[in-house]
This record gives structure tokens, sequence and C-alpha cells, in this order.
């Protein structure tokens, strides 16, 4: 728990948010600012700033956002259309809270290359 981090805030339950799923480790939640019909957010309960800062021992936590990120997308009937799942990497990338998420779209099609 970082005291000034928003998503450590709505991790923590001071902060709230449409919470999607959640369990002791990680939690997913509705973006405020949805890019697309479905946009949901999935983060860590622990503060990592950035994918820079993420060590191998990490490996399990990441491969569990990711596995979680389809599961959740599969539960909102977004498997077969598609779905895009992204981290953004510092300012340069677009990242603006920084606490590690992966973002979940879906509901569109979507063009690449992204912006
Ligand atoms: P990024 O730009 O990759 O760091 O994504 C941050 C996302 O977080 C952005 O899409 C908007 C979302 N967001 C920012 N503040 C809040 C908030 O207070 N609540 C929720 N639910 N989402 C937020």
């Amino acid at each position: 728990m970082t005291d000034d981090c928003l998503f450590c805030k709505i991790a923590s339950g001071k902060i709230p948010a449409q919470i999607v799923y959640e369990d002791d480790q990680l939690l997913s939640f509705e973006d405020v600012n949805p890019q697309a019909p479905f946009h949901v957010l999935i983060i860590p309960r622990r503060h990592i700033s950035t994918l820079n800062d993420v060590q191998e021992g990490d490996a399990a936590l990441l491969g569990g956002l990711i596995t979680r990120a389809a599961q959740i997308a599969k539960e909102h009937g977004h498997a077969q259309d598609g779905y895009r799942t992204v981290f953004n990497c510092n300012r340069g990338a677009g990242q603006s809270v920084f606490h590690i998420h992966l973002h979940l779209l879906a509901g569109r099609n979507m063009t690449w290359p992204p912006g």
C-alpha cells in the first residue's frame, strides 16, 4: 500500500469502484473513462509502479492478471468476438496511474496500430 496511490486506495476500499472481480492477490474494476463498451482494469493488490519495476518473482502474479483478464472476457461474452489487453508503461506509452494495471477492452472492433 502506497498512501498517495489511487489504485492502492481502490484496492483497499478507501475509494469506491465498480468491482467486477477480486481475490487476495488482484482485483478488477470498471475504468472510469472507458475506451470501449466494455473496459475494465485488472490490478495486483500489491503496489508495483510500472512494468519496469516487475521482478522475476512476480511472474506468477503477472500471469494471474492475464489469465484473469481472459476469464473475465469469457464471463462477459467477449471471448468469441475478441478483446484487447494492454499494459501502458510510463508516460510515453500513455501510463497515467503509476500502479500497474492491465486494460481489458471489448465490445467494438479494434484497429491496429494503436494510437
Ligand atoms: P493508464 O492511462 O494506462 O495509466 O490508465 C489509467 C486508467 O485508469 C485510465 O483509463 C482511467 C482510469 N482511472 C483513472 N482514475 C480512475 C478512478 O478513480 N477510478 C477508476 N475506476 N478508473 C480510473
